[in-house]
């Protein structure tokens, strides 16, 4: 089987965002694939955060991913600094990590511009990330289309790995879905929908009251023109509609398009669909929220299976690179 590897930090609430373009495909591929998703809470702690407050939205966002169906019989669910070879990796690929390759990175430019303080871990995040793949021998990397350059550098890292000390990292490929990729902001369609950046009402929580996603969606920013065409560059608003409706219900958005001749219907349906995708979502997390310990002991039960994954790896990173072993 296929190895697949994915993360998602505890920044925030999750938004519909995460779902189309990453945890969705996590769901239905991990029957396909030995699956590993990791809740990245050291990458959280490259912006500063209060005490307790990683460790919070960490079991938070494991109730959500169990909710959306990850199954911790089939997949193994995890905490990143539950393992920690993850920060012991990063170290070594950050000493065959240019400081050129890291200041190219989209993400790292824009989290840091117009910051008073900017974190060393912040610029090195994309080596952590490396880490994060390369210690699971990962074949595919199921991501929203924001990380594709990341996966990028994880490639080069590790071929540049395996060109100084011998063949040690298996080389990830990161699998985009065709529709949900970049799901955008409701209210500022030309920028994707993020936990940390974006408007409020223009970002579609998964916990939210369902009310106020139908709300939201019938006050999307669309345009003045009428027609309802698929054309992202020149209709951004009405195209993201058609693509959240195209990644709920399984069409295509240039198709969708045809069966609408007004922006009034599109938003509802749209409306109707993610809150169907929703509801049962919001149902089990409410029976996950009940019982934290359940949740603890299987991420106990994670950690063990990648741990197990993880020391093997990490052995041969050391050797091939010939550290002194302990004796
Ligand atoms: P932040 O805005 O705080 O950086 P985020 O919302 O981008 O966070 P991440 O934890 O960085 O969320 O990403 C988790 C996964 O969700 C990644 O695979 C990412 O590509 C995907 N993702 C994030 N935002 C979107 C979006 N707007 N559309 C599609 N996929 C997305
Ligand atoms: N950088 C990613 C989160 C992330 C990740 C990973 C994704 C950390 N480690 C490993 C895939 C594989 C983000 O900001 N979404």
């Amino acid at each position: 089987m296929p190895r697949v590897f994915s993360g998602i930090q505890p920044t925030g609430s999750l938004h519909l965002g995460n779902l189309l373009g990453a945890v969705r495909n996590w769901t239905e591929g991990q029957h396909r694939a030995d699956s590993f998703f990791c809740i990245v809470d050291l990458h959280a702690l490259t912006v500063p955060k209060r005490p307790g407050e990683v460790g919070d939205a960490t079991l938070e966002l494991a109730q959500v991913l169990l909710a959306c169906g990850l199954d911790p019989e089939v997949c193994t669910l995890f905490v990143q600094s539950h393992v920690h070879q993850h920060g012991e990796l990063a170290w070594l690929l950050q000493c065959v990590t240019a400081m050129g390759e890291l200041r190219r990175m989209t993400q790292f430019k824009d989290k840091s511009e117009g910051k008073d303080f900017v974190s060393a871990g912040l610029f090195t995040y994309p080596a952590l990330q490396a880490a994060d793949i390369l210690l699971y021998d990962t074949d595919s990397v199921p991501v929203g289309e924001d990380q594709r350059q990341h996966i990028e550098l994880t490639r080069d890292v590790a071929e540049r790995f395996n060109h100084r000390y011998g063949d040690t990292f298996v080389l990830p490929t990161a699998t985009v879905p065709a529709a949900g990729a970049r799901v955008m902001d409701l209210q500022e369609p030309t920028n994707k929908m993020s936990k940390s950046a974006g408007s409020d009402t223009g970002t579609v929580g998964l916990t939210e009251d369902l009310a106020s996603v139908a709300k939201k969606f019938k006050r999307a920013v669309t345009d003045s023109d009428g027609e309802v065409r698929y054309d992202p560059a020149a209709k951004p608003g009405v195209s993201n509609l058609l693509s959240i409706l195209a990644a709920s219900t399984g069409g295509e958005p240039a198709e969708l398009a045809e069966e609408y001749s007004q922006y009034g219907p599109l938003k509802s349906d749209t409306a109707d669909a993610v809150v169907a995708l929703l509801e049962p979502v919001q149902e089990r997390f409410g029976e996950l929220r009940a019982d934290p310990a359940e949740t603890a002991r299987l991420l106990r039960v994670g950690a063990e299976k990648a741990r197990s994954v993880a020391v093997d790896v990490m052995a041969r990173a050391r050797a091939n690179i010939g550290l002194l072993p302990l004796t």
